[in-house]
């Protein structure tokens, strides 16, 4: 009854906001005495699955976006409130083969309405926050291929349901080539119900990269929001977002990126301080803030989190100021790596970006792709990742080749190209972006990582003496920190080095020797600790091309150095340097 009741109420007064703008059509209901004037709002609240009044203020400010969905015209529809679905059993075998259209439960999906309410999960206290009446509005780029339809419309009625008319200047659909029929004329026609979405078919496969591009190009709104066609935008979702970059145009603006489930299609919050980082070799992940800095800082749940590297998928960010950055490498292709490229280059070059937790979008995660990779999909995105290095890591770059793809420094690797950089390397002199280092010292400080595996002292088990050269001489001498010429350090790339020069079988007659160090040059690579399989040969130091395992050996009688079949048992076999960095 009284959900009835509620409804009915809704109903009227939904009517009412419908078809006008909440920023010009808003229920005062009095002046307070601060010379602001509250609003009235009822708004569902997903966790009670009851309708509660909430007043926000608005005076100088614009009360945050009236939720068009918050009392849904089927309240027992498939799904409904972000609900979990199941498959009725004789269905079950169906489900199973639409999994594949879209690498998620595609059979569930079509059958929840499009406007579906889904949980208010901001934290508490967002729905009274204020934004300021004169936001920038904003151009939606949403790209796509093949996406599945029923997803692709509920991504489209999440945004104009969820978000304020005047802020949204156009929803800009870019279909990066797809196979499917229905995301032909099909699309087009249902889009005609709102004047605001531009859909742009693309000729030939760009990839997520270039299309996204297109998209900014003919955009005309203040900023550029970009999300996945896989989505549900949440409650007042865009005005924070928005917010933030009027605050400062610099800033790159994240939703928090919410979960829905590819197995039930429920909407599952989340919550603690998380945010995206890298690991090597450069892989996205969330992190969470160290306890200390939370305590440190007295963080509130509501508060902005700094984010050295954006998921990639959702956010704002000012128009010009993409521009000015210089958008994407175009030369990135399909899928892969752009987000980190970008997020090094707003923080290096003097933005930020931030996740804003009163902002928060859903996101199906899924188990594969439903379309398919141009070339290699390893190969490709191995790539992508590469061009990033090569121009944004400096001296780091050695340490991304060195978690498992040095292969691509081989010469011979005709297969891979990663293309001219030129451009991109001007553009960041031209922008006179900060270090990598400055990076990871300032955006990204809980990240331990190290220029090289190991350094110090060359220490050998059997003769208990260092490794010393001399004008390329090898020797064995008394241990002793202070003597340069026996320092030496085990790269990632797995040279061993002192200074310039790397340890090097020079050919079998001659043995060992140093050489000039060449990062090209699998000659030069030595297996030692984490890379050996074998922990009976943990402390020795392979030759890593051999087919068959060749260990560095001291010779303290005869050449210093040579090269022996290994064995475990033979301490002059066995090494250690003073120190030992881990990834
Ligand atoms: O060739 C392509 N052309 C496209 O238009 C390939 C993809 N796309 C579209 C695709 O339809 C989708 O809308 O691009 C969008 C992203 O592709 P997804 O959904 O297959 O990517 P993802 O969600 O697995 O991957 C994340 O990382 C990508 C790296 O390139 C992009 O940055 C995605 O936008 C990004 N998604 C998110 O950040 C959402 C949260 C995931 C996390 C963590
Ligand atoms: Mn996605």
């Amino acid at each position: 009854e009284t959900e009835k009741a509620g409804l009915e109420e809704w109903n009227k007064m939904n009517s009412s906001v419908r078809a006008t703008d909440p920023h010009t059509e808003a229920n005062d209901t009095g002046t307070q005495s601060d010379g602001k004037t509250s609003i009235g709002i009822k708004v569902w609240n997903g966790t009670k699955n009851e309708f509660v009044n909430i007043t926000a203020t608005r005076g100088v400010h614009k009360v945050l976006a009236i939720d068009m969905t918050i009392s849904p015209r089927d309240l027992k529809a498939i799904g409904q409130f972000g609900r979990r679905s199941v498959v009725p059993k004789e269905h079950e075998k169906l489900a199973k083969e639409k999994w594949s259209e879209g690498h998620f439960n595609v059979y569930l999906s079509n059958m929840i309405p499009l406007d579906r309410a889904i949980p208010d999960s901001r934290p508490e206290g967002c729905s009274n926050q204020v934004v300021h009446n004169n936001l920038p509005t904003t151009s939606i780029i949403m790209c796509f291929v093949d996406e599945v339809w029923s997803t692709l419309l509920r991504s489209v009625h999440s945004i104009f349901n969820r978000s304020p008319a005047h802020l949204i200047k156009e929803v800009i659909l870019v279909d990066d080539f797809s196979t499917k029929e229905y995301l032909k004329e099909n699309l087009d026609k249902y889009m005609t119900q709102f004047p605001k979405v531009h859909v742009i078919h693309l000729q030939e496969r760009h990839g997520l990269i270039r299309a996204r591009l297109v998209g900014a190009t003919i955009a005309t709104g203040d900023v550029l929001t970009f999300l996945d066609s896989h989505v549900e935008c949440n409650v007042g979702w865009l005005e924070p977002l928005l917010e933030i970059i009027h605050s400062k145009r610099t800033k790159v603006a994240c939703p928090v990126i919410e979960v829905i489930s590819d197995e039930d299609m429920s909407y599952v919050g989340v919550t603690g301080f998380l945010r995206g980082v890298f690991t090597w070799p450069m892989n996205f992940e969330w992190k969470a803030i160290p306890d200390e800095i939370i305590k440190k800082y007295n963080l509130k749940e509501m508060d902005p989190i700094r984010c050295p590297i954006m998921a990639g998928g959702l956010f704002s960010i000012d128009k010009k100021y993409f521009y000015e950055l210089g958008t994407y490498d175009a030369g990135l292709e399909v899928w892969g790596g752009e987000n980190m490229e970008l997020s090094f280059k707003v923080w290096m070059c003097g933005g930020e970006i931030e996740i804003i937790p009163c902002s928060r979008v859903g996101h199906i995660f899924r188990d594969g792709n439903p379309y398919t990779f141009p070339k290699n999909r390893i190969k490709t995105v191995e790539r992508n990742l590469a061009r990033v290095a090569e121009v944004w890591l400096d001296e780091y770059v050695d340490v991304f080749y060195g978690h498992g793809y040095h292969h691509l420094l081989n010469t011979n690797n005709i297969e891979f190209n990663i293309g001219d950089l030129r451009k991109q390397k001007e553009l960041r002199k031209k922008l006179q972006c900060k270090s990598f280092k400055w990076y990871l010292e300032n955006v990204y400080p809980d990240f331990q990582t190290s220029l090289v595996r190991t350094d110090g002292l060359l220490f050998n088990v059997g003769t208990r003496k260092c490794l010393a050269v001399e004008n390329g001489t090898f020797s064995f001498e008394v241990c002793d920190i202070k003597q340069k010429n026996q320092h030496f350090s085990h790269s990632w790339l797995r040279l061993i080095k002192q200074m310039d020069m790397c340890i090097a079988l020079l050919d079998v007659k001659q043995g060992l020797g140093m050489k000039p160090c060449d990062k090209r040059n699998n000659n030069l690579r030595w297996f030692h600790r984490s890379f050996i399989d074998e922990p009976t040969l943990k402390d020795h130091i392979l030759w890593e091309i051999s087919q068959f395992p060749l260990c560095l050996e001291g010779n303290p009688f005869g050449k210093i150095l040579i090269i022996n079949t290994c064995d475990p048992a033979n301490t002059l076999q066995k090494w250690k340097f003073t120190n030992y960095y881990e990834d």
